[in-house]
């Protein structure tokens, strides 16, 4: 067969909303991009996992402690499932490991900053969940079968993390004349950089229009952008808080809110590994990784012996 006659029957099996498996033919550039999104996603989980790792031993109660610790380990669940759905594309696990370690891939911008109070780890989780959650929402229904289940339950973890986000905020917005500055702090700091998260406008979005047309993504870019600013913007009167831009504002004739200009040179920079904590967190996940060598070789030993031993048990 062709390939243009492999690519019309793999386009429409997309239109009529069929699944991609990991055996079906696939167009290999379809391949390269579900690779890329994934493992940075993965990579993302991970690397998102140390701006919170830093206040575990600092939480104010057991009860927080207790909660962000199982918000931590969801994360780094998240990180295997997807690496798990990764690979059925032909690429292993220890390939993309290495890829991040070496500085080679990409994974989202929002952990190069610094988390620096206990508000932070509301401000993480009422917002950069927040926006990871509208973003995953979408991909629930993304068109490669592995990646659309693993989001499924990966989704249903991160609503009560955003939840979770909140309810700090919410106690310290309650709290003394201190607490609710430092809640105001804490999302002057991680507002513009969660708006960054989705990603360059879709005039720069250099993958997007090829990812719609396979739907990889279902909205892009700036819809869900837009999507997250009128949420938080309803969502922080609750807080008695306010967003850090004064451009903020509804528009009745859209429907939405209006907000200021982003400050791109800023994102690129972070992507270009130039942000406040990007050297800091490959360093950590170097580190962590060199340490966990020896449980490397004895899972492999392991592995050897029991093989060894169904060997001599079938002779
Ligand atoms: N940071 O053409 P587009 C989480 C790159 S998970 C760094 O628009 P695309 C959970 C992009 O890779 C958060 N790089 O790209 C959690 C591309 O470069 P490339 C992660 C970025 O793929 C919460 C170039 O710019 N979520 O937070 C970023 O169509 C709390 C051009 O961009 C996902 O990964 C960025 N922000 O759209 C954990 C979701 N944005 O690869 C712990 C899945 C863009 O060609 C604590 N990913 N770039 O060299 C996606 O939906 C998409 O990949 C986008 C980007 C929307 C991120």
């Amino acid at each position: 067969m062709l390939v243009q006659d492999m690519e019309q029957i793999f386009q429409d099996k997309i239109d009529r909303e069929i699944k991609i498996e990991p055996k079906d033919w696939m167009p290999e550039a379809y391949r390269k991009t579900n690779l890329r999104q994934i493992s940075q996603h993965a990579h993302s989980e991970v690397v998102g996992m140390l701006p919170e790792g830093n206040w575990i031993s600092r939480a104010p109660s057991l009860k927080r402690k207790a909660i962000l610790l199982a918000k931590i380990q969801d994360e780094g669940g998240h990180g295997l499932y997807l690496y798990s759905a990764a690979e059925t594309l032909g690429f292993s696990r220890d390939e993309m490991i290495n890829d991040l370690l070496s500085g080679k891939a990409k994974y989202s911008s929002i952990f190069n900053y610094p988390s620096l109070s206990w508000a932070d780890m509301g401000a993480v989780g009422w917002l950069v969940d927040g926006a990871a959650i509208l973003n995953q929402v979408m991909l629930c229904r993304t068109s490669y079968g592995p990646y659309a289940r693993a989001m499924v339950r990966i989704c249903k973890e991160e609503s009560f993390h955003q939840r979770q986000g909140f309810d700090a905020l919410l106690v310290l917005s309650r709290g003394s004349k201190e607490q609710k500055a430092m809640c105001q702090d804490a999302i002057n700091r991680w507002w513009w950089p969660s708006l960054m998260m989705f990603g360059p406008k879709d005039s720069e979005s250099t993958n997007s229009d090829q990812s719609m047309k396979w739907k990889i993504k279902r909205k892009t870019n700036d819809e869900l952008r837009q999507q997250f600013v009128d949420m938080i913007a309803e969502q922080i009167k609750t807080l008695g808080m306010v967003l850090p831009d004064p451009a903020l504002k509804w528009n009745e004739a859209r429907k939405h809110y209006d907000f200021g200009a982003i400050n791109w040179e800023e994102f690129w920079n972070v992507v270009k590994g130039n942000g406040p904590c990007n050297k800091q967190r490959l360093a950590a996940r170097n580190k962590a990784h060199d340490e966990g060598d020896w449980v490397r070789e004895a899972a492999k030993q392991y592995a050897e012996k029991k093989r060894n031993r169904a060997k001599e048990q079938a002779a």
